[in-house]
């Protein structure tokens, strides 16, 4: 059987998700969530799903936000993972794992393991370095990176860091990457991406810091056979996708069924990370590469990235307590872009979910069962359902916009019909006719209700029940 193994990023656990991190999330459910429905309507088409997502603990940040709380790390840790589930419960993310990289039973021995196969390569040494470190990155920045001397994203100064530390010898695979890339291997979804990273590739990658030295405070996975090094966040996060697996444990079997992955998601602001340094970590362990990147922009608030160092963040829990979670899974799925950049407002959810839900889908569904129920003595017999082929072709590109677009297509459509059949009043005079009529209605909404399960799976469930108890639904989306 095919298998289908999808990871978000792991998130940094220093401050409450936002919905940049939601939109990750959740593209990433419906994604899971459709290959997990191909083979209810196409058995040859059946695939095992593996659905991983969770948070990135070794990072400088997560001591200074304890400390702001006066916590101890643990328990803040303890409460911003709660945080996180809680939120994913909410908004009904089906993961399989939630990954913690904190986990010395679960993670690190996998995470070393794959540390002992890049140095077996020979590709890890040990070097005295200066530069310039950025924390919100993680990561070594260039004097050019910096706009007045700051990082741009961040809005910080770096600190100066010199250190004699472990590097990876990342030059090494520039010229195999990018062909591993250019040729589709991995492939990179959108074009202008792989474009991005194939640039710089043939300016060639510099080798990377991979190790930060104890007596920093760093706190992370310690390299092995060097107490006073632990290894850097970046290469024991990446490591995450193949720890979940059980990589470098005794019992293997996930890793063995479901690696390499077939789908990493994540914003474009750590594609370099992902299409650079980790399948050259990869190619360096002699390990096979993920099938593909999925490579979402930035939802913008005022212009600029939403985002935790900005503070122009808008809490996912607020928009799924006045509107549902549905209303925020739906939204997320039409209207911000799975490409490009995206501008969220209040206004502009508020606006989305009147005409998409509340006046679209929701509406329809109470019209034609209000119908239903009043005029067809049982439940519809409803014809084979399946994916519509568009359907399926969008969601394996990724495009999950263009996929809720054909489920909002398909109310506007069959709202029409409705408008243009007046089963209300062919039912008056010719009852059997009417009856007819709706039933086709109904066959109509079921075959809607196939798209939304994987986008809005309470609603749709909602919906699939009163079809088949031939009931008008309680109010699915009220108006605001
Ligand atoms: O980078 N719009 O974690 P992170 C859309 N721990 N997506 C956004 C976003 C926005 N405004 N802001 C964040 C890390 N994201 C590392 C990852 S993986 C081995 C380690 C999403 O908490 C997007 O997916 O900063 C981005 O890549 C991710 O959150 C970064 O989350």
């Amino acid at each position: 059987m095919r298998t289908f193994y999808i990871t978000t990023p792991i998130f940094y656990p220093n401050a409450k998700l936002h919905l940049g991190h939601a939109y990750t999330t959740t593209v990433s459910d419906i994604l899971a969530r459709y290959h997990r429905l191909k083979g209810r309507y196409a058995p040859e088409e059946e695939e095992r799903v593996y659905f991983l997502t969770g948070s990135d603990e070794n990072t400088q940040k997560i001591l200074p936000a304890a400390k702001a709380v006066g916590q101890r790390p643990e328990d803040f840790l303890e409460g911003v993972v709660a945080n996180f589930k809680n939120l994913f419960s909410e908004l009904d993310i089906s993961y399989d794992q939630f990954i913690r990289t904190s986990d010395e039973k679960a993670h690190w021995p996998g995470a070393q393991l794959l540390w002992q196969k890049l140095q077996a390569s020979g590709d890890i040494y040990k070097k005295e370095y200066e530069g310039l470190y950025c924390v919100g990155h993680e990561a070594f920045l260039t004097p050019k990176d910096l706009v007045d001397g700051k990082c741009p994203e961040h809005g910080e100064v770096p600190k100066v860091v010199r250190e004699e530390n472990y590097f990876f010898r990342l030059s090494r695979y520039s010229e195999t990457v990018r062909a591993h890339i250019e040729s589709g291997e991995i492939a990179i979804f959108p074009e202008t991406r792989k474009h991005e990273i194939l640039s710089l590739l043939r300016e060639g990658l510099q080798d990377v810091s991979f190790s930060r030295p104890t007596s920093a405070g760093s706190i992370g996975v310690p390299v092995p056979g060097d107490k006073t090094q632990v290894m850097y966040v970046w290469c024991d996060a990446l490591a995450n996708y193949l720890t979940a697996l059980g990589f470098g444990q005794s019992d293997e079997e996930l890793y063995r069924q479901f690696w390499p992955a077939q789908v990493h998601v994540m914003g474009k602001d750590i594609l370099r990370f992902h299409a650079a340094i980790w399948p050259a970590m990869l190619l360096s362990a002699n390990l096979p590469l993920p099938k593909a990147l999925l490579v979402h922009g930035f939802i913008v608030s005022g212009g600029r990235k939403m985002s935790k160092s900005l503070g122009n963040v808008i809490d996912p829990e607020e928009l799924i307590t006045a509107y549902g979670a549905d209303a925020l899974r739906f939204y997320l799925a039409r209207h911000i872009s799975p490409f490009e950049d995206s501008e969220l407002t209040r206004e502009s959810f508020k606006d989305a979910y009147n005409a998409d839900l509340a006046n679209g889908l929701g509406n329809l569904a109470a019209r034609i069962l209000t119908l239903a129920e009043s005029h067809l003595p049982e439940p519809v017999a409803l014809p084979r359902l399946a994916f519509p082929r568009e359907f399926s072709e969008a969601l394996d590109r990724f495009e999950v916009n263009a996929a809720a677009e054909l489920i909002a297509t398909a109310v506007q459509k069959l709202d029409q019909k409705i408008t243009a059949t007046a089963p209300f009043k062919v039912v008056k005079e010719n009852p059997e006719k009417g009856r007819e009529c709706i039933s086709e209605l109904v066959a109509g909404l079921a075959a809607i209700v196939v798209m939304l399960e994987p986008v809005i799976p309470a609603t749709a469930r909602k919906i699939w029940v009163a079809i088949q108890e031939n009931k008008k639904p309680e109010t699915l989306f009220l108006r605001k």
